[in-house]
């Protein structure tokens, strides 16, 4: 069965051209002119774009005292009707749980997914087993991205001793680090002197984290990176002062990669001072969003190159879990969601007006982050032998986004008013057409993990299970038994 994408122009990272695309056994089979097929998809007036890859999920995560509400099913779902076609999602194990048996809980959980997806492995606690659990991880589960949390203190936080530690393993087993970069003590201290002076809403959550703390934070990473050996990958960057980090370690030769998220792109800080706590509470994510300085700064790196993907950190609570933070804004659960709108906005307040050209849109939203996660080209490309993971991105097609039409199983949306215009007309993946003209037809468990080789080990020398200071009494507290 061979399905042909006619009459549509093809956009890639680096290319626009006319071009007919035909599919067959998941599949991109051949591209060229007046391509015959057994079934075909209208493509006139569209581009046909590598679907969407989004590397920064957290699908049903244990968090705060509840799970994030989008599981693989609707996460995937709503990936795919905004054209993304695979995710990437994060792997968090308790305290003192081996790597392997955190993977069996995801393995479980992404049997729904819709679309394909890999996992990166968070590294929540530091010791002997996790040196040795990364590498099979590494090598015998194909995950060469470990994620580590420099907030949150007392629950998924690592210290500078550990994080130094996990990176140099990390350089010998050649899989590269990712960190979210803000520091977890200033963080912790502020949050307490604010709830202390009685500020307890919403907006005191962005005042307990300054630009400066994820400033430093990225700065410190990098460094330690640096002296491990490794390259470094940046979650959510959402101000200048973490942007001025990446780009200098990058002007130096550093392999620093920085990930802005469309919400810190599009939403800024005057969200959290909406006089309905509900509005700002589900807005509350970290890092927070920032004011125009910052989003310019952002904008400015992805059309430069200084900022490499846009991801969405989807991470979607209801209402009714923001409402546990009610009277004490360090309890309200962070995160957002974003599956669904990422390519619509970053395309609208991208493309249509001018900061984005359309490859660099498709580089920003998929070719750059399969490079980086080492599945390119089966993933991020328009090439014969690529994997039909495709949008058929329609440039005219509009709509106001509302809580009411979306995928995401939560009951508001932070875009919720907003018009986007440009949209997907078909969304394939692996050749199955799972969006069809606005029709729904995902398939549950049709999505496949992604396994990703690492890459050549850059360091042997620094590799060690230990801290090199003696071990420290780690502090943990107020960690539920299971999840963080
Ligand atoms: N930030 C969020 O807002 N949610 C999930 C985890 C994170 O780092
Ligand atoms: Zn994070
Ligand atoms: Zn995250
Ligand atoms: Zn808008």
């Amino acid at each position: 069965m061979t399905t042909v994408i006619k009459n549509g122009t093809v956009v890639t990272a680096d290319l626009t051209y006319k071009a007919d695309v035909s599919v067959d056994g998941g599949k991109i089979a051949e591209i060229g002119p007046d391509l015959k097929g057994d079934k075909e998809l209208d493509a006139t007036g569209c581009y046909v774009m590598p679907g969407g890859i989004d590397p920064h999920t957290h699908l049903e995560m244990p968090f705060m005292g509840t799970y994030s509400s989008d599981d693989f099913e609707s996460g995937t779902r709503a990936g795919l009707a905004g054209g993304t076609t695979m995710i990437v999602d994060f792997a968090l194990p308790n305290q003192g749980e081996s790597l392997l048996d955190a993977l069996k809980r995801w393995d479980n959980k992404s049997a729904r997914a819709n679309c394909d997806y890999s996992f990166h492995m968070a590294v929540t606690w530091w010791g002997e087993q996790v040196f040795e659990d990364m590498k099979t991880v590494v090598q015998e589960r194909g995950i060469n991205t470990f994620k580590h949390f420099l907030a949150y203190k007392g629950a998924l936080m690592v210290n500078d001793d550990e994080l130094f530690a996990s990176f140099s393993r990390l350089a010998e087993l050649g899989a590269t680090p990712m960190v979210h970069a803000e520091n977890g003590d200033v963080v912790a201290e502020l949050s307490a002197r604010l709830l202390a002076e009685g500020n307890t809403g919403p907006e005191a959550h962005a005042y307990s984290r300054p630009s400066q703390v994820e400033g430093e934070a990225t700065n410190r990473a990098i460094m330690i990176a640096d002296m491990a050996g490794v390259p470094l990958y940046v979650v959510h960057v959402s101000c200048e002062e973490a942007h001025e980090a990446i780009r200098r370690a990058r002007m130096q030769g550093k392999r620093v990669w920085g990930e802005p998220l469309i919400q810190h792109l599009t939403l800024d800080e005057s969200e959290y001072f909406n006089k309905d706590w509900d509005h700002a509470a589900r807005r509350v994510m970290s890092p927070p969003f920032r004011n125009k300085k910052h989003q310019d700064s952002l904008w400015a790196g992805l059309a430069s190159g200084s900022l490499s993907v846009v991801a969405t950190d989807h991470c979607a609570f209801t209402t009714e879990q923001k409402r546990f933070g009610a009277g004490d804004f360090t309890r309200i659960p962070n995160g957002t969601g974003g599956l669904e709108d990422r390519m619509p906005m970053l395309w609208t307040h991208g493309v249509g007006t001018g900061r984005l050209t359309m490859n660099e849109f498709v580089a920003v939203t998929s070719t750059n982050i399969a490079k980086i996660l080492n599945c390119y080209p089966t993933k991020g490309a328009i090439l014969v032998g690529a994997d039909a993971d495709i949008v058929v991105w329609d440039p005219e097609k509009e709509k106001t986004i509302a809580a009411g039409d979306q995928q995401s199983a939560i009951d508001y949306n932070v875009f919720e008013g907003h018009h986007v215009k440009g949209l997907p007309r078909f969304t394939l993946t692996r050749g199955y057409v799972a969006i069809h003209d606005g029709e729904i037809r995902t398939r549950e468990g049709y999505g496949k993990f992604v396994a990703r080789e690492p890459n050549a080990p850059v360091n042997k020398a620094l590799s060690q299970w230990k801290a090199l200071t003696a071990p420290r009494p780690v502090i943990r507290r107020g960690i539920p038994a299971t999840g963080v």
